[in-house]
C-alpha cells in the first residue's frame, strides 16, 4: 500500500484539489483492464467517462500514434498538413455531414457550437446582434468553461466563477411544452444531450429528441446535440440521436473520437451553417493537428471494423439484464442505453460513492454521479464473460 500512498501524496502536494479520486493509482492499462501500482487488476467501468470506447491502448490506435509521431505532430492551421483532410473526410462520411471544425476538448467543441449558432443567428436568421438566445436544459453537463458553467444548474460548478455569459434560457429536460414556450423569434439554437450523462444517465422519453427536433425545425432554430459522451457507439447506435432517426443541425463530438489516446473534438454540420466562418473567425493552436488526425482515423476505423456499435447494444443488454436479475433490494432502478448504464441506489441504503469503494475492493472501478447513481460504462470491447464476471462482483459489492 505504500506505493499508492506515495503517489496520492504527490498528487495532493502538487495538484490542485479539484477532484476527489478513488484511492487507486493506475500504472498500466489494456483493453477493459487497468492495473494499479500494487499490481492489482481492475475492470474499468468508467472508461474515462466514455473516452475509451475502443479499450485502453488499442494496438491499431497506438500504432497510428507512433507512426505519426515519427513524421509530423503539429503544424498549426497556419499551414496545411497531409492528415487533417483525410481525417475530416472520414469523419464527415461517418457522421453524414458536409463539413467539420476540429478542436481538442469537448468543452471547446461545445463553445464552437455555441459560437456557430450565434453567428448563424446574426447573419442567416438575422437576429439583432447581441439578442441571440440559446435554450439549454436543467441538469445539463456540457463542460467547464465560464460560458458553459454559466448555464449549469449545479451550484458547485458555478460558485465563485461569476459573472456569466448572457443569452441562455434553461428549461426542464424531457419537457416538450417547456421547449415550445421558451422559443422566441431570437432563439438561434437548442443545445441538448440526447441522454444526460452527468445528471445520472437520464434517458428521456421515447420521441422526446424527435419532437424537440421537429419544433426546432418549425421555428428555424438549430437543433444542437452534444454527443461528446453518448457518441461513437456508446449507446448501441453510432450516435444517440440515431435512436430516433434525428440528424442534428450541429453535432458536437469528443472523447472517443480520440480513441482514449489523444484529446480530439469537433463539430460537424452542413455548408449552410458552416459557411458562416471565414478565415480568422475562430481557431485553436492544436485543432486539426496531424497527430490528432492520425489517431482519430484509427479510432473511427476500430469502431467500424470491430462492429463496436453492435457490441454496445448486445453487451449493454446483457449488462443491464444482469443487473436487473440481481434483484438487489438496494437497486431502485437500472437505466441507460447500450453500454452507458446508471444504477440508482435507494436513499435508505446510503450513497453511491460508498458502493464504488466496495466495488474497487472487488476489482471494479466505477464512478458515482450525484449522490445516488453509479455509472457503468466499460469499454465497448468488453467480452460476454467479462460482463458476467462484473455482474457477479457488483452483486457481491451491493450485498
Ligand atoms: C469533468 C462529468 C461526464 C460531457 C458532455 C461535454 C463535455 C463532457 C456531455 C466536456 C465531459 C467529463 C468531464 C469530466 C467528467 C466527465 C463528466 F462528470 F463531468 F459530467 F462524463 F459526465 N459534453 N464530461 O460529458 O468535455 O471538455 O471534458 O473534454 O469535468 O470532471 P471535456
Amino acid at each position: 500500500m505504500n506505493k499508492t500512498k506515495h503517489f496520492i501524496e504527490l498528487d495532493e502536494t502538487y495538484c490542485a484539489h479539484n477532484y476527489h479520486p478513488l484511492p487507486v493509482v493506475i500504472e498500466k492499462a489494456e483493453g477493459v483492464w487497468v492495473y494499479d501500482v500494487e499490481g492489482k487488476k481492475y475492470l474499468d467501468c468508467l472508461s474515462a467517462y466514455s473516452a475509451v470506447n475502443q479499450g485502453h491502448r488499442h494496438p491499431k490506435i497506438v500504432k497510428a500514434l507512433k507512426d505519426q509521431a515519427d513524421r509530423v505532430t503539429l503544424t498549426s492551421r497556419a499551414f496545411h498538413n497531409d492528415r487533417m483532410g483525410e481525417w475530416l473526410k472520414l469523419l464527415c462520411e461517418t457522421t453524414g455531414y458536409e463539413k467539420a471544425l476540429p478542436m481538442n476538448s469537448g468543452a471547446e467543441a461545445v463553445e464552437t457550437a455555441i459560437k456557430t449558432a450565434r453567428k448563424w443567428g446574426k447573419y442567416v436568421k438575422k437576429v439583432k446582434e447581441g439578442k441571440q438566445e440559446i435554450i439549454v436544459c436543467e441538469q445539463n453537463f456540457h463542460g467547464r468553461t465560464t460560458t458553459i458553467i454559466g448555464f449549469s444548474s449545479d451550484f458547485q460548478t458555478r460558485d465563485g466563477f461569476e459573472p456569466f455569459t448572457p443569452g441562455f434560457i434553461k428549461i426542464p429536460y424531457n419537457d416538450i411544452s417547456a421547449l415550445e414556450k421558451a422559443i422566441t423569434p431570437d432563439t438561434v439554437g437548442f443545445l441538448v444531450e440526447p441522454i444526460q450523462g452527468e445528471a445520472g444517465v437520464v434517458v428521456p422519453d421515447d420521441g422526446y429528441i424527435k419532437k424537440a427536433y421537429d419544433i426546432c425545425k418549425k421555428n428555424n432554430v438549430l437543433f444542437i446535440a452534444d454527443e461528446v459522451q453518448t457518441g461513437f457507439c456508446r449507446t448501441g447506435k453510432w450516435f444517440a440521436c440515431d435512436w430516433e432517426g434525428v440528424k442534428p443541425d450541429i453535432m458536437i463530438l469528443g472523447k472517443a473520437l480520440g480513441g482514449g489516446m489523444y484529446p480530439v473534438s469537433a463539430i460537424v454540420c452542413n455548408n449552410d451553417i458552416m459557411s458562416v466562418y471565414k478565415p480568422g473567425d475562430h481557431g485553436s493552436t492544436f485543432g486539426g493537428n496531424p497527430l490528432a488526425a492520425a489517431v482519430s482515423i484509427a479510432a473511427i476505423e476500430v469502431l467500424r471494423d470491430e462492429n463496436l456499435v453492435g457490441r454496445a447494444e448486445t453487451l449493454g443488454k446483457r449488462f443491464r439484464e444482469g443487473l436487473r436479475n440481481l434483484k438487489n433490494e438496494k437497486i431502485e432502478l437500472v437505466r441507460g442505453k447500450g453500454l452507458l448504464i446508471g444504477v440508482v441506489i435507494k436513499k435508505e441504503f446510503g450513497v453511491a460513492r460508498d458502493y464504488c469503494m466496495k466495488l474497487m475492493e472487488n476489482g471494479i472501478l466505477a464512478k458515482d454521479t450525484h449522490e445516488q447513481v453509479i455509472r457503468f460504462a466499460p469499454a465497448l470491447v468488453i467480452k460476454e464473460e467479462e460482463v458476467d464476471w462484473a455482474i457477479e462482483k457488483i452483486g457481491k459489492s451491493l450485498s
